[in-house]
């Protein structure tokens, strides 16, 4: 999502970057694309944009609409100028946000010092990158360093395997995390992240977690409790094509969203399918659900459910690993939203919606003693109606109580959006894995007492420590 108002800093920001790049690059290529922002005050003038969209084939970048105040758009070159005159014209305020030959100026020293960061793969060489925003390469080294080095622990075992191939034929890692001590199944998390291609930060949270529980850098306690309560998997990089094609040097690929299936469409641009409508529960491609059936928009769910390789991947793990699992995560981003079923539908009620929310204030109250403002509610209630979600399947088809999608930072309101600076990483997942052991203590107490005949339905007179 982008905000209302925040990218209007944004857009002053950048536009005094955008008039050195205009100064010293040619900015009328044809093929290039710029991302404008526009801002509505009336009803009038939200008429006018919807017209402006159907003209010229603008799809927002950011798909939250209700309340909205300010629309975000990829514009070709080609249709610049003639979309600007009528917005002239329309006297709707419009400002370049971003301009292709600024997309480097995003993307940190990950495309600088690409060719330098490639050459090693060493476990130090992937420490060196903590924090940082990885390529698919680094990430499928660093989960291999990781397990070649935690091999000779007598009470951990990390397992690196693939859930299979993506489209493009890239394999999906994930990592198996169990202190396998007592020998006994334990209560299982299942994490997700990267099934948006630009979300950057949610691969980097889902690293992080996989560094917090195989190498505790940190010595902490708490990484051993949790080792004791649950058993992992974790799915870093669902999408890794989308991934790999937000790297290559533009603003169009850097706000990627979907898969890069070729097989709905011959135009590059509508390429890909948004593996998060794609899912098998309630799956819908009609708008008032939140699916799309055409294929060049952003929110395409695909012609059927679980269409995509990457889907039925996530799909078969996730089936083999359902009876042990007790919770299901999915990072995205962004804007600081916990959020729990129904994405299909804001009419259908979660029956124990109270015991979701309980859980998730967990993380709510924690990230706000560190100043992350988090709200809590259903997808479809909260934020806007979507089918197809991976969280809606894990609880409906799978029958896992505690599924939910987590929008990382920055909040809805901030002038980054999708384009969080690396220099925030840090603080960011190290914050958020903070949180997100709130999370866990809860969860594992009121796992304990239900094992122990106690009724779920009381957990509010469960007392924590958390
Ligand atoms: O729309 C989405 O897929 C997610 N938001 S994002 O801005 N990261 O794209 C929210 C998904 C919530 N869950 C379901 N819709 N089931
Ligand atoms: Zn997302």
């Amino acid at each position: 999502m982008l905000p209302p108002k925040g990218f209007a800093l944004l857009c002053i920001f950048y536009i005094i970057d955008l008039m050195k790049a205009a100064s010293s690059k040619n900015i009328t290529n044809s093929s290039s694309v710029q991302l404008i922002q526009l801002q509505t005050t009336t009803n009038w003038d939200r008429e006018q944009i919807n017209h402006l969209r159907n003209k010229y084939h603008l799809d927002p970048v950011s798909i939250r609409s209700s309340s909205k105040t300010s629309w975000d758009f990829l514009v070709k070159q080609e249709v610049f100028a003639s979309l600007t005159q009528d917005l002239v014209t329309f006297r709707i305020p419009y400002q370049v946000v971003v301009h292709d030959n600024q997309s480097t100026f995003f993307m940190d020293d990950v495309i600088k010092n690409k060719s330098e960061r490639s050459k090693r793969s060493s476990l130090r060489h992937h420490v060196r990158l903590r924090h940082r925003f990885l390529t698919y390469d680094e990430i499928r080294d660093l989960l291999r360093s990781i397990q070649a080095h935690v091999q000779s622990r007598p009470n951990l075992d990390v397992l690196v395997g693939s859930i299979g191939q993506s489209f493009e034929g890239r394999d999906t890692p994930y990592v198996m995390i169990s202190n396998s001590t007592k020998g006994q199944k334990k209560p299982l998390v299942f994490i997700d992240a990267g099934s948006h291609g630009r979300e950057w930060i949610s691969p980097a949270m889902a690293v992080e977690i996989i560094y917090q529980l195989s190498l505790n850098p940190n010595n902490d306690p708490d990484v051993d409790e949790l080792l004791a309560m649950f058993d992992w998997v974790i799915v870093p990089l669902v999408n890794p094509d989308g991934y790999v094609y937000t790297f290559v040097n533009s603003i169009a690929n850097r706000l990627w969203r979907k898969s890069r299936t070729t097989a709905y469409s011959t135009k590059p641009e509508c390429y890909g399918v948004d593996l998060n409508r794609n899912f098998g529960f309630q799956w819908n491609d009609d708008p008032y659900f939140g699916g799309n059936s055409d294929p060049c928009s952003m929110t395409y769910s695909g012609p059927h459910s679980f269409s995509e390789p990457e889907t039925r991947n996530l799909r078969d793990l996730l089936i083999a690993r359902r009876s042990s699992m007790k919770a299901y995560l999915s990072f995205h981003s962004f804007g600081q939203f916990f959020l729990y079923p129904w994405g299909f539908s804001s009419l259908v009620d979660l029956e124990d919606e109270n015991e979701l929310h309980y859980v998730a204030s967990a993380f709510a109250n924690r990230m706000l003693t560190k100043n992350y403002d988090y709200h809590i509610g259903g997808t479809a209630k909260l934020l806007y109606p979507a089918a197809g979600g991976s969280d809606d399947y894990v609880r409906g088809s799978l029958g896992v109580k505690y599924a939910y999608t987590i929008e990382l930072p920055p909040h809805e309101t901030s002038r980054y959006g999708f384009l969080l600076p690396e220099s925030d990483v840090k603080n960011v997942v190290t914050d958020t894995w903070d949180g997100l052991k709130a999370v866990f203590y809860r969860l594992s107490r009121i796992l304990a007492n239900e094992t122990h005949g106690t009724n779920s339905t009381s957990i509010n007179r469960i007392k924590t420590s958390e």
